[in-house]
């Protein structure tokens, strides 16, 4: 019922947009309210107004979400897994009442500023610092690359605190409005154009203690939510990749090269059974994942092979989608080089492909090789 509720929202409100936003690089503001209708946001999240889905209900309305566009399934997995996670997760009792029912219901938009312009793939070198200052604490530093932050409510900031000698990360809860705080939008992006990114940036901005995240202290604070969102986006780019599959198979049999469709010859036939044979697998591996999650739990490793493999794999079928399309493949009147261009920031946020495959190689191997 959840991926078919999603699935019609994002075929019926979205895609017939889907184009011209990216065009335009605009976010579709206008339908985050029914999106927080369908109880996408924090919908894997329980209590505090959020929807409570099992994992593998969470994941098939992200493949939807991301079906439409990757800035679409973006806008819900950091409301929910990069925003509200580490509020519902590490937050005091008062934090998750005052925030969380407001973040469901999308009255409160966040967003999570981990990555700085000379910290990317290493978070442990972050240069943002938080000063104590009597019950408040004054953050300085730039955040780069943050999702929805030009229209966040809160920001959700990792920030290095020097406990006289020893530093160490933590959460704190940034909000709009507080004196020096600034969000600029980043413009000119050919990937992820219908989604907002920007900077975060903090120029001795005065937060209440009150605004501090009691619970985790230490980079596994940030890495605890991206495991949350790895294994969303895991089942997300599986949308992407099956958008541009469908519009491949359907291309070939219409098109008509040297008398015949395409799709009756047998190089396109095979790229198409690779298409089908991936994503196929891709999805096997996110409902095994997923069941695991809500009964045993999983690993970040287990996280890792499934976001590196989904995503290669959705990049992959894309491109040869884009292929099979031949110069119609570059227009935007078929959504395939959307979500080709779409899918290079997927394949770089949240852990690069290179990162997971070191996650995973050191595993493997017991060698740390970063
Ligand atoms: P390392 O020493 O390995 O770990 C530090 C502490 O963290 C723990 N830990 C984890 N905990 C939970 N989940 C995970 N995935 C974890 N990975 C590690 C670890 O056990 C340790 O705990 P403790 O208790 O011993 O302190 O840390 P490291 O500095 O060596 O770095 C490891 C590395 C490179 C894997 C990590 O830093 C990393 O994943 N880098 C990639 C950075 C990244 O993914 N950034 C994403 C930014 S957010 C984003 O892109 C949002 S896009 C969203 C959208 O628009 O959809
Ligand atoms: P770098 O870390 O500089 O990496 C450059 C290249 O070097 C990559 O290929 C990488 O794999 C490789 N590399 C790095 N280290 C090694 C190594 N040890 N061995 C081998 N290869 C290595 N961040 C947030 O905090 N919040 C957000 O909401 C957010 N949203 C984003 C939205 C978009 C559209 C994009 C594009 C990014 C977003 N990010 C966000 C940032 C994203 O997480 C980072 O871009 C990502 O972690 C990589 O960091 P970097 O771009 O600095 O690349």
């Amino acid at each position: 019922m959840i991926r078919d509720a999603v699935r019609r929202f994002v075929r019926e409100r979205y895609l017939p947009r889907a184009a011209d936003l990216f065009a335009r690089e605009e976010f579709a503001t206008d339908l985050i309210p029914e999106i927080a209708a369908l109880g996408l946001l924090g919908g894997s999240l329980t209590g505090y107004g959020c929807a409570g889905m099992n994992s593998v209900a969470y994941g098939l309305a992200l493949q939807e979400l991301e079906y439409g566009d990757s800035g679409l399934r973006s806008f819900v997995s950091v409301q929910g897994s990069l925003a509200m996670y580490p509020i519902w997760k590490y937050g005091s009792e008062a934090q998750k009442q005052r925030w969380l029912p407001k973040m469901a219901a999308a009255e409160l938009i966040g967003c999570f500023g981990l990555t700085e312009p000379d910290s990317g793939s290493d978070p442990s070198s972050m240069k943002t610092r938080a000063r104590k200052d009597g019950s408040a604490y004054v953050l300085t530093g730039t955040k780069m690359w943050i999702t929805s932050a030009p229209i966040a409510d809160l920001c959700v900031v990792w920030a290095k605190v020097d406990d006289g000698g020893a530093e160490s990360i933590r959460g704190f809860v940034v909000e709009r409005g507080m004196k020096g705080l600034e969000t600029p939008l980043i413009h000119g992006k050919m990937s992820l154009r219908a989604s907002p990114t920007g900077e975060i940036v903090l120029n001795e901005v005065r937060v209440p203690e009150e605004n501090v995240l009691p619970g985790v202290v230490g980079l596994k604070g940030p890495l605890g939510c991206l495991t949350q969102a790895r294994f969303g986006i895991a089942w997300g780019a599986l949308g992407a990749a099956r958008a541009c599959y469908e519009t491949a198979v359907s291309y070939a049999r219409e098109r008509v090269q040297f008398g015949q469709p395409i799709a009756s010859r047998q190089l396109i036939q095979s790229e198409l059974v690779e298409m089908a044979t991936e994503i196929a697998k891709g999805q096997l591996m996110a409902l095994h994942f997923g069941r695991l999650k809500d009964t045993t739990g999983i690993s970040p490793v287990q996280v890792s092979l499934c976001k590196r493999n989904n995503v290669g794999w959705a990049l992959k079928i894309a491109r040869t989608a884009r292929g099979v399309l031949g110069a119609n493949g570059i227009l935007l009147d078929y959504p395939v080089i959307r979500h080709m261009l779409n899918l290079e920031s997927v394949y770089t946020y949240e852990g690069t492909d290179e990162v997971h495959c070191l996650i995973l190689g050191n595993a493997i191997t017991g060698h740390n090789a970063f």
